[in-house]
Formats: C-alpha cells, structure tokens, sequence
C-alpha cells in the first residue's frame, strides 16, 4: 500500500515536472503589438513583448517618422512606458517605427513594424 502510494506520487510529480517543462519552452513566438497606451491607467501601459523572456539576448530600437531613435534597449524587458530616449518625457501619440532583433536558434533575426502609441 505504502509502495503503491509512492508510486503514485512520484508520478504525480513526474506530471507536474513534465507540465512545467512544457509550459515554459511552449513559449517560442515572438508577438510584438502594434499599439500600446501608456497613460499610466495600469492598462496596456509598457510595451509587452510576448515570450522575450526566452530571448533574453535582443536588442528593441524605436524610430519617428523621420528616423530619429526615440527608444533604444539592449535586453529589452518589457518596461518601455512610452518615453523618450533623450528628456526622458512622453513621445507623442503616433505611429512608430521597431527594429527588434534576438538570437533565435544561435542566429539573430531581426522583426520590423509599426507601433502605435495612444493615450
Ligand atoms: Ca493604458
């Protein structure tokens, strides 16, 4: 009786080792978004990038319209809250330019867009 309820046991937590496993390398696409709203309303504040976190060798790079770089970050986290490189205060509302590139696979690929910013 004792043998059997190890047995299960160790495979319960066979299951929630394969479980965990799973739902950590599940995570492989790269999903920019194509609008955020950085007001400070605690919605859709920062520019959330699903899955960096198992590209954590990337590098994210915002343009205006006229080329100008409004955001640049080496390891980028998931924490742009929609101001500028240089004073530090809000980018206007607007579209925006991203040049995203991460090592996928042991070579860097590199994602461009758009990216909308509303408040
Ligand atoms: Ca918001």
């Amino acid at each position: 009786m004792i043998k059997k309820l190890l047995v299960s046991f160790l495979f319960a937590i066979g299951l929630l080792t394969t479980n965990g496993l799973s739902a950590q390398t599940a995570c492989t696409d790269i999903v920019i978004p194509d609008v955020f709203t950085p007001n400070g309303d605690g919605i859709n504040d920062l520019l959330v990038i699903t899955c960096i976190e198992n590209y954590p060798d990337n590098s994210l790079t915002i343009y205006n319209r006229w080329g100008e770089v409004m955001y640049q970050a080496e390891g980028y986290s998931n924490n742009w809250d929609g101001r500028g490189e240089k004073n530090k205060s809000d980018v206007p509302d607007g579209t925006y330019a991203f040049i995203f590139k991460a090592k996928m696979g042991g070579e860097e690929k590199s994602l461009t867009g758009s990216i909308t910013i509303t408040r």
